[in-house]
Protein backbone atom coordinates (compact mmCIF):
# COMPACT_ATOMS: atom_id res chain seq x y z
CA UNK A 1 0.00 0.00 0.00
CA UNK A 2 0.94 3.46 -0.94
CA UNK A 3 -0.09 6.50 1.42
CA UNK A 4 0.04 10.13 0.08
CA UNK A 5 0.11 12.59 2.34
CA UNK A 6 1.67 15.47 3.89
CA UNK A 7 3.43 15.84 7.58
CA UNK A 8 1.74 18.64 8.54
CA UNK A 9 -1.47 17.38 7.66
CA UNK A 10 -3.74 16.90 10.11
CA UNK A 11 -6.67 14.45 8.49
CA UNK A 12 -3.24 12.25 6.75
CA UNK A 13 -2.39 12.06 11.09
CA UNK A 14 -5.29 10.15 11.50
CA UNK A 15 -4.85 7.63 8.99
CA UNK A 16 -0.67 7.29 10.36
CA UNK A 17 -1.81 6.58 13.84
CA UNK A 18 -4.59 4.13 12.41
CA UNK A 19 -1.35 2.19 10.60
CA UNK A 20 0.50 2.31 13.83
CA UNK A 21 -2.11 1.28 16.16
CA UNK A 22 -2.35 -1.82 13.82
CA UNK A 23 1.75 -2.07 13.37
CA UNK A 24 0.83 -1.57 9.68
CA UNK A 25 4.22 -0.07 7.33
CA UNK A 26 3.05 1.23 4.08
CA UNK A 27 5.09 3.06 1.61
CA UNK A 28 4.75 7.08 2.10
CA UNK A 29 4.74 9.01 -0.51
CA UNK A 30 5.04 13.11 0.40
CA UNK A 31 2.36 15.23 -1.15
CA UNK A 32 3.38 19.08 0.07
CA UNK A 33 -0.07 20.71 0.07
CA UNK A 34 1.65 24.43 1.00
CA UNK A 35 2.92 27.07 -0.93
CA UNK A 36 4.89 27.13 -4.68
CA UNK A 37 5.95 23.49 -4.23
CA UNK A 38 1.98 22.02 -3.81
CA UNK A 39 2.36 19.20 -5.21
CA UNK A 40 -1.82 18.37 -4.47
CA UNK A 41 -3.20 20.46 -6.85
CA UNK A 42 -0.90 19.41 -9.25
CA UNK A 43 -2.53 17.62 -13.00
CA UNK A 44 -0.89 14.45 -12.14
CA UNK A 45 -2.12 14.22 -8.72
CA UNK A 46 -5.46 15.50 -9.34
CA UNK A 47 -5.72 12.64 -12.08
CA UNK A 48 -5.32 9.99 -9.14
CA UNK A 49 -7.23 11.91 -6.38
CA UNK A 50 -9.74 14.28 -8.25
CA UNK A 51 -10.68 16.35 -4.75
CA UNK A 52 -6.76 17.43 -4.89
CA UNK A 53 -6.56 16.19 -1.15
CA UNK A 54 -4.76 14.20 1.43
CA UNK A 55 -4.37 11.54 2.57
CA UNK A 56 -5.03 9.09 -0.01
CA UNK A 57 -4.57 5.40 0.15
CA UNK A 58 -3.27 3.29 -3.15
CA UNK A 59 -3.85 -0.29 -1.80
CA UNK A 60 -2.44 -3.13 -3.24
CA UNK A 61 -5.19 -4.22 -5.55
CA UNK A 62 -4.38 -0.67 -7.18
CA UNK A 63 -7.49 1.06 -5.90
CA UNK A 64 -7.23 4.54 -4.95
CA UNK A 65 -8.73 5.25 -1.79
CA UNK A 66 -9.96 8.93 -0.29
CA UNK A 67 -10.86 10.70 3.17
CA UNK A 68 -9.51 9.42 6.41
CA UNK A 69 -12.34 8.01 7.55
CA UNK A 70 -12.90 6.01 4.87
CA UNK A 71 -9.50 4.88 4.54
CA UNK A 72 -9.10 3.93 8.42
CA UNK A 73 -12.24 1.58 8.17
CA UNK A 74 -11.20 0.32 5.61
CA UNK A 75 -8.23 -0.66 7.43
CA UNK A 76 -10.28 -1.66 10.32
CA UNK A 77 -11.92 -4.20 7.83
CA UNK A 78 -9.07 -5.47 5.88
CA UNK A 79 -6.90 -5.89 9.60
CA UNK A 80 -8.69 -6.07 12.19
CA UNK A 81 -6.53 -6.53 15.24
CA UNK A 82 -6.66 -3.90 17.05
CA UNK A 83 -10.19 -3.29 16.58
CA UNK A 84 -10.80 0.46 15.94
CA UNK A 85 -14.39 0.33 16.68
CA UNK A 86 -16.09 -0.73 19.64
CA UNK A 87 -18.26 -3.98 19.54
CA UNK A 88 -21.44 -2.27 20.59
CA UNK A 89 -23.66 -1.13 17.99
CA UNK A 90 -24.33 2.48 19.30
CA UNK A 91 -20.95 2.96 20.90
CA UNK A 92 -19.87 2.33 17.32
CA UNK A 93 -22.37 4.97 15.77
CA UNK A 94 -21.22 7.61 18.31
CA UNK A 95 -17.44 6.73 17.72
CA UNK A 96 -18.24 7.86 14.41
CA UNK A 97 -20.08 10.94 15.00
CA UNK A 98 -17.13 12.33 17.13
CA UNK A 99 -15.62 11.57 14.14
CA UNK A 100 -17.19 13.40 11.45
CA UNK A 101 -18.27 16.01 14.10
CA UNK A 102 -14.44 16.61 13.79
CA UNK A 103 -14.24 15.91 9.98
CA UNK A 104 -16.90 17.62 8.98
CA UNK A 105 -18.04 20.64 11.17
CA UNK A 106 -14.04 21.99 12.47
CA UNK A 107 -11.69 20.61 10.37
CA UNK A 108 -13.53 21.34 6.70
CA UNK A 109 -13.61 24.69 8.04
CA UNK A 110 -9.98 25.36 8.34
CA UNK A 111 -7.63 23.87 5.80
CA UNK A 112 -5.25 25.97 3.19
CA UNK A 113 -7.72 25.79 0.71
CA UNK A 114 -10.49 27.38 2.64
CA UNK A 115 -7.80 30.08 4.52
CA UNK A 116 -6.53 30.56 0.87
CA UNK A 117 -10.19 31.83 -0.14
CA UNK A 118 -10.51 33.85 2.64
CA UNK A 119 -7.47 35.11 2.30
CA UNK A 120 -8.18 36.88 -1.42
CA UNK A 121 -11.07 38.32 -0.23
CA UNK A 122 -10.54 42.78 0.41
CA UNK A 123 -9.57 42.97 3.92
CA UNK A 124 -9.04 39.58 5.37
CA UNK A 125 -5.48 38.98 6.22
CA UNK A 126 -3.55 36.52 8.48
CA UNK A 127 -5.27 38.00 11.96
CA UNK A 128 -9.01 37.49 10.74
CA UNK A 129 -8.28 33.75 9.42
CA UNK A 130 -6.41 33.14 12.83
CA UNK A 131 -9.77 34.13 14.13
CA UNK A 132 -12.00 32.27 12.14
CA UNK A 133 -9.86 29.59 12.89
CA UNK A 134 -10.15 29.99 16.66
CA UNK A 135 -14.12 30.50 16.51
CA UNK A 136 -14.82 27.01 14.78
CA UNK A 137 -12.50 25.43 16.69
CA UNK A 138 -13.91 26.77 20.06
CA UNK A 139 -17.92 25.90 19.10
CA UNK A 140 -16.92 22.22 17.45
CA UNK A 141 -14.60 20.76 20.11
CA UNK A 142 -17.30 22.51 22.84
CA UNK A 143 -20.07 20.58 21.46
CA UNK A 144 -17.18 17.22 21.54
CA UNK A 145 -17.00 18.29 25.06
CA UNK A 146 -20.40 17.73 25.67
CA UNK A 147 -20.78 14.39 23.60
CA UNK A 148 -17.90 12.88 25.47
CA UNK A 149 -19.25 14.34 28.67
CA UNK A 150 -22.76 11.99 27.85
CA UNK A 151 -20.27 8.96 27.51
CA UNK A 152 -19.73 6.72 30.80
CA UNK A 153 -16.35 7.53 32.36
CA UNK A 154 -13.19 5.92 30.66
CA UNK A 155 -9.92 6.33 29.62
CA UNK A 156 -10.61 7.48 25.94
CA UNK A 157 -13.16 9.29 24.32
CA UNK A 158 -15.82 6.02 24.21
CA UNK A 159 -14.40 3.11 26.73
CA UNK A 160 -11.46 1.96 27.81
CA UNK A 161 -9.47 1.64 24.25
CA UNK A 162 -8.48 3.95 21.85
CA UNK A 163 -11.30 3.84 18.65
CA UNK A 164 -11.78 5.53 15.55
CA UNK A 165 -13.01 8.78 17.67
CA UNK A 166 -9.51 8.83 19.68
CA UNK A 167 -7.73 8.86 16.15
CA UNK A 168 -9.60 12.27 14.61
CA UNK A 169 -9.86 13.93 18.20
CA UNK A 170 -6.04 14.04 18.66
CA UNK A 171 -4.32 15.72 15.95
CA UNK A 172 -7.42 18.44 15.79
CA UNK A 173 -6.22 19.23 19.76
CA UNK A 174 -2.54 19.18 18.29
CA UNK A 175 -3.66 21.97 16.23
CA UNK A 176 -5.67 23.40 19.17
CA UNK A 177 -3.27 24.28 21.08
CA UNK A 178 -0.96 25.33 18.43
CA UNK A 179 -3.91 28.20 17.59
CA UNK A 180 -3.72 29.47 20.59
CA UNK A 181 -6.16 27.64 22.33
CA UNK A 182 -5.14 25.82 25.94
CA UNK A 183 -7.34 22.15 25.91
CA UNK A 184 -8.20 22.73 29.88
CA UNK A 185 -11.15 24.63 28.74
CA UNK A 186 -12.66 21.09 27.68
CA UNK A 187 -11.45 19.55 30.64
CA UNK A 188 -13.00 16.00 29.55
CA UNK A 189 -11.11 16.32 26.22
CA UNK A 190 -8.00 17.41 27.82
CA UNK A 191 -7.98 14.17 29.66
CA UNK A 192 -8.35 11.93 27.43
CA UNK A 193 -5.87 13.33 25.13
CA UNK A 194 -3.43 13.38 27.86
CA UNK A 195 -3.90 9.94 28.02
CA UNK A 196 -3.49 9.45 24.22
CA UNK A 197 -0.15 11.48 24.31
CA UNK A 198 0.93 8.04 26.02
CA UNK A 199 0.92 5.77 23.54
CA UNK A 200 3.47 6.27 20.67
CA UNK A 201 1.39 5.20 17.85
CA UNK A 202 -0.75 9.16 18.65
CA UNK A 203 2.01 11.04 20.05
CA UNK A 204 4.77 9.68 16.83
CA UNK A 205 1.94 10.91 14.35
CA UNK A 206 1.01 13.93 15.30
CA UNK A 207 0.69 16.48 12.23
CA UNK A 208 3.82 18.17 12.39
CA UNK A 209 4.22 22.39 12.77
CA UNK A 210 3.52 24.03 9.86
CA UNK A 211 7.02 26.15 9.54
N1 LIG B 1 -12.35 15.15 4.74
C1 LIG B 1 -11.02 14.90 4.25
C2 LIG B 1 -10.18 16.15 4.45
C3 LIG B 1 -8.89 16.09 3.69
C4 LIG B 1 -8.18 17.44 3.75
O1 LIG B 1 -8.80 18.52 3.82
N2 LIG B 1 -6.85 17.37 3.76
C5 LIG B 1 -6.08 18.58 3.80
C6 LIG B 1 -4.86 18.42 4.68
S1 LIG B 1 -5.30 18.16 6.37
C7 LIG B 1 -5.62 18.93 2.41
O2 LIG B 1 -5.26 18.05 1.63
N3 LIG B 1 -5.62 20.21 2.12
C8 LIG B 1 -5.18 20.72 0.88
C9 LIG B 1 -5.78 22.06 0.63
O3 LIG B 1 -6.53 22.54 1.46
O4 LIG B 1 -5.45 22.62 -0.41
C10 LIG B 1 -10.42 13.69 4.97
O5 LIG B 1 -10.86 13.41 6.08
O6 LIG B 1 -9.53 13.01 4.40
Amino acid sequence: MKLFEDKISSAASRVRIALALKGLHVERQPTAILGADALNRKPEYLKLNPQGLVPALLTDEGVLLTQSLAIIEYLDERFPKPALLPGKLEERAIVRSIALAIASEIHALLPPRVAARLGAIPGVGMQEIADWNRHWIREGLTAIEALLERQPAGKYSVGDVPSVADIFLFPQAVNTERAGLPLEQWPRVAAVVARLREIAAFADNAPAPRD
